[in-house]
């Protein structure tokens, strides 16, 4: 470190030279990020101080962090919204891992763990199952066996689940089981069902899985989960901005009366700052016990108790999400959607003029495209990088160009994007 200070002139300076180096989103089309909204970005500056891990500090952050919660619940299609219990993360990443925990932790006290320190008997851990459809069909709690040392815990989910869910394995010393997905990417309900044991935490579903934009079929998933009185996470960490604004909305949240938690993000196709990420639970009780594994006393703080998993959490990125939510509303929302699928709409038209198609009919402003083995995917997207500075991705399932069209993209650099492609498929690489 320099002994003496610079002057800020120096340092802007540099940093203009470090920010050169960035991209600004120009000729980017791998990411599920965009710039964010001018209002998110003033409301950002103007919280810069806040933190909303010592809430009796930033009173006015912890009201705005509420009603944010509350928007989402509604946009989630929760059947009252004020019910649910949820706060905002650095994003799907740490919301994925925070629904996980609280599944083991269900588990665990559903189990009898004597670790748990709550006076409350195993069996209220459990979802209100009683007051479900499916009641009847719910196994009695007694049924599920103490899980054994030599076998892991472990969480069923699709094939096609976000790379977070590897490190959330890792950490909570837990199991993936895989289940098989159908020819559209969903996943196939009856490989979830057949992968359930008695060592299962709960189940995973995604509305806008991170290769394709597919859903899975979050009913079927629902009912499988109360027939085994499991928890059931949507991660819609993509999706969760984009299903419900779509011409035909699709349900993904709430209004399946499984799904127990959901994840979504902000900071994609919300248009709010990085890092802004919720997690949001159907309601406060399902978490009860497991709430008292995690909540730590801090008798320091301004709060007697924090149950979030990180500490100081940033108010600046709350105050971007309420006011960039606030000032478009549900309508602005469906416009950004609109438009997103438009440009979707678009590239298949060009993509069809150079001989390619999407590998699906894109369901949202994700899209895959084939052009050859694995091989010819990634020296085409290298390529396409140096050649001509375009960032796009290539999907692992299969050997496919990925395409993410935010908001930054234009029909213009469509166009280009396409021409310079023709160019290099007929270079015969
Ligand atoms: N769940 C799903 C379905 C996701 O697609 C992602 C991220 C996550 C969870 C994790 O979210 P965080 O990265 O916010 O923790 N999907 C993007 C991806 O892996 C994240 C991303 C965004 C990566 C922008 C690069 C980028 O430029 O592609």
């Amino acid at each position: 470190m320099n002994e003496k200070g610079l002057f800020e002139e120096e340092i802007f300076e540099e940093l203009n030279c470090f920010s050169n180096s960035d991209s600004n989103f120009r000729k980017v089309l791998s990411s599920m990020c965009t710039v964010p909204h001018p209002i998110a970005v003033k409301a950002y500056n103007q919280f810069i101080h806040s933190n909303i891990g010592d809430p009796g500090l930033f009173h006015g952050t912890a009201e705005m962090e509420k009603h944010v919660v509350e928007m989402i619940s509604d946009i989630l299609c929760h059947p009252n919204p004020k019910d649910a219990y949820g706060h905002l993360t650095s994003g799907g990443t740490e919301s994925n891992i925070e629904a996980v925990l609280h599944m083991k932790n269900r588990y665990m006290i559903f189990c009898g763990d004597v670790s748990c320190n709550n006076n409350h008997s195993a069996i209220s851990a459990v979802p209100a199952a009683s007051t479900t459809p499916a009641a009847s069909t719910t196994p009695a709690a007694s049924t599920i066996p103490v899980v054994s040392a030599a076998n892991k815990l472990n969480l069923v989910l699709p094939k096609t689940a976000h790379f977070s869910f590897e490190k959330i394995a890792n950490l909570l010393d837990i199991q993936l089981k895989k289940a098989d997905v159908d020819s559209n990417f969903r996943v196939i309900p009856e490989s979830m069902e057949s992968l359930i044991d008695e060592n299962t935490i709960g189940l995973v579903g995604i509305a806008g899985n991170t290769e394709f934009g597919e859903v899975d079929p979050i009913e079927q998933l629902s009912e499988i989960a109360l027939k085994y009185n499991l928890p059931l996470h949507i991660d819609a960490a993509f999706g969760g901005f984009v299903f419900p604004f779509l011409e035909k909305p699709e349900t993904i949240g709430f209004d399946v009366f499984g799904v127990t938690s959901v994840s979504i993000d902000p900071h994609k196709m919300g248009l709010s700052v990085i890092p802004a990420g919720v997690l949001i639970f159907k309601d406060e009780s399902f978490l009860n016990l497991s709430m008292d594994k995690i909540k730590v006393k801090t008798p320091y703080l301004t709060s007697k108790y924090q149950s979030t998993l990180t500490g100081t959490r940033s108010g600046a990125a709350v105050a971007a999400t309420y006011s960039v939510m606030k000032y478009l509303g549900k309508e602005g929302y469906k416009k950004n959607v609109a438009y997103c699928m438009d440009l979707a709409d678009y590239f298949q038209k060009e993509l069809q003029k150079i001989n390619l198609r999407p590998y699906l009919v894109p369901r949202i402003n994700i899209v895959a495209v084939s052009v050859g083995s694995y091989e010819k995917t990634n020296q085409i997207r290298s390529l396409l990088l140096e050649k001509y500075g375009w960032n796009v991705s290539a999907a692992k399932t299969i050997p496919a160009l990925r395409f993410v069209l935010m908001p930054h993209v234009t029909k213009e650099d469509i166009s280009l994007l396409i021409s310079d492609l023709k160019e290099l498929l007929d270079s015969e690489i």
